[in-house]
């Protein structure tokens, strides 16, 4: 009972650290974002015990870097097995952001697409100037569509528009302090993305797409073609940064798409799990107990008491004391409150950052995601709340795609904004014995993309690398250091076994009530009879 209790305290500590975890990560988010230096102490403050996975190998069976340090891109291009894919870059800008744009470009046509020369799709909202679209083409000979956003696609419905709870709404974030949250075209762009990028004629003519954004940069060389090996592995999905997004944006997102997935009776995908955390625990008809029973440690407690009490009423007899203590006990608690839980479950707040996305087209372009989309939409939360593309797209994911069709670029390094992934690179080394050279010659294929000598010092490489070339600032912390909560569910995923996911995202009760009722009343009765010979 001591050890039981015990246990109990340690996982809400664990809970709340998690809590206090977000609330702090957040709390440096917005400090990033909005400017301000960080202080050395807050990056201290995350070694407190938790794993730093930018030290390990976290390959497992179902998911790894495709390749580990550089692949001899001339060889791989040559090989009659390769096939380029029907694919392109997309991103969504403005003019004003060209320059912004052109150091995306610049950096992905330095580390990829220069070799590859997959095409782009620009896209906004207004026509691109030809200013714009002169300086874009400039720096890549890759084929470049620039297109304009229907407006419909664009502004929200004119009866929101035109309502007094839309400007209501977005004043009420402004006030809250909810980030971007006073900003409409901030919530016209997060749902466009959502629910309609892919929908646009220009995006249509392809098979898989590769979301850029202004002002990201990359780390390593990608010395093969991602979209080719995603398609050989039977891969749907990529991401290369995973992390918890802020409560306040999304505070009813989960509620309606727990509704939407009842409305439509879904069958999950074992991706969902990535993504809620289960407290249906006991199997049970009684909504009191299942209310009250949140964590296994619950359970015997719980059901104890009930007996206990039960006893107490049907008998008049039995322990008076112990039934009227539970009784008073039951009657004196609260049912636990949870920010986020509906039918016994909970969004954890973990997404994919969309920012970046590797995927084919059609993950989103299918009768339930649409649906989905459509549902949200109607619920009016990309204007009444602030909900970003990155958690709707993970949540529609998760209630579609298994966990084996999602792939880690871990070896791409990315930043966008202050947060970076940022790999170590490989040094050819396995199992202690050196089996390969893993820093191949960077050969550009084009001319603007010579290195000088300075671009040719790569960081430190190591055994459980798996970076090439890659040229990482050390003293940033990489986000698979710091969204560690999110990190750890995403490997133990991929650590567990083929039966645990079988049943996709629908949570089996681990305990059954009768069950757990049934030896719970034995031991009480002998207990009591037990007492009852003692006292003659
Ligand atoms: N054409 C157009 N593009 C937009 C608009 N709002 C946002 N975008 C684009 O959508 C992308 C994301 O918008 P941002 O406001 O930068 O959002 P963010 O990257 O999450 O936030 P920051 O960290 O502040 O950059 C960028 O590529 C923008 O250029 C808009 O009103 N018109
Ligand atoms: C690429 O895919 C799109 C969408 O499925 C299709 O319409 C188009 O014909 C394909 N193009 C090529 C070259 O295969
Ligand atoms: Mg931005």
């Amino acid at each position: 009972m001591g050890m039981l209790k015990l246990n109990v305290r340690a996982r809400r500590w664990r809970d709340c650290l998690f809590r206090c975890n977000t609330f702090t990560f957040c709390l440096i988010v917005t400090v990033l974002i909005t400017g301000a230096v960080i202080v050395p102490q807050f990056g201290q403050s995350f070694d407190d015990g938790w794993p730093k996975f930018s030290n390990e190998d976290i390959t497992t069976n179902r998911d790894g870097p495709f390749y580990r340090g550089c692949v001899n891109t001339e060889m791989y291009l040559k090989d009659e097995g390769y096939k380029k894919m029907n694919a392109t870059f997309v991103m969504l800008t403005r003019n004003e952001e060209c320059e912004d744009v052109a150091k995306s470009v610049r950096s992905i046509e330095d580390h990829f697409n220069q070799w590859f020369q997959y095409p782009y799709v620009f896209l906004n909202d207004v026509p691109f100037t030809e200013e714009f679209k002169t300086r874009i083409r400039s720096l890549s000979d890759a084929p470049m569509e620039f297109g304009t956003v229907d407006k419909l696609d664009w502004e929200f419905p004119e009866q929101v528009r035109e309502s007094f709870a839309f400007q209501n709404a977005l004043n009420d974030q402004g006030d809250r302090g909810i980030l971007y949250g006073s900003e409409e075209s901030y919530h016209k762009m997060c749902r466009f993305y959502s629910g309609l990028f892919f929908k646009h004629p220009l995006v249509q003519k392809f098979e898989w797409y590769w979301r850029l954004e202004p002002d990201v940069e990359f780390f390593c060389d990608l010395t093969y073609d991602p979209f080719a090996e995603m398609h050989r592995t039977d891969k749907v999905y990529g991401f290369t940064v995973l992390l918890p997004e802020l409560y306040y944006t999304v505070p009813n997102l989960f509620r309606y798409t727990r509704s939407f997935i009842r409305k439509h009776e879904l069958k999950l995908g074992s991706l969902w799990r990535l993504f809620t955390d289960s407290y249906k625990v006991l199997d049970t008809d009684d909504e009191l107990m299942a209310s009250r029973v949140n964590y296994d440690e619950d359970v015997d407690n719980k059901v104890s008491e009930k007996v206990a009490i039960e006893h107490m009423l049907a008998e008049g007899s039995g322990d008076e004391e112990m039934g009227l203590r539970y009784l008073v006990g039951r009657a004196k608690s609260k049912v636990p409150l949870f920010d986020d839980k509906f039918d016994d479950e909970e969004y954890n707040l973990c997404h994919f950052w969309s920012n970046f996305e590797i995927a084919r087209i059609d993950v989103f372009d299918n009768e339930v995601y649409n649906a989905y989309f459509r549902y949200l939409e109607s619920k009016g939360g990309f204007w009444r709340e602030r909900w970003g593309d990155a958690p709707v797209h993970s949540l529609g994911l998760g209630m579609i795609l298994n966990v084996d069709d999602v792939h880690y670029f871990r070896d791409i390094g990315y930043r966008h904004s202050m947060i970076q992934h940022c790999p170590k690179n490989w040094n050819g080394v396995e199992f202690g014995t050196k089996v390969v050279e893993a820093q191949l010659p960077y050969i550009e294929a084009d001319p603007r993309y010579q290195r000088n000598s300075l671009f040719q010092r790569y960081s430190q490489a190591v055994e459980n690398g798996c970076g090439c070339r890659c040229r990482c600032d050390s003293w940033k912390s990489d986000i698979e250091d710091t969204a560690y909560y999110c990190m750890e569910r995403w490997t133990d995923l991929q650590l567990a076994e083929d039966a645990e996911l079988a049943p996709g995202g629908h949570y089996q009760a681990k305990a059954d009530a009768q069950d757990v009722e049934h030896r719970v009343k034995n031991e009480y009765l002998n207990m009591l009879l037990a007492n009852t010979d003692d006292s003659q």
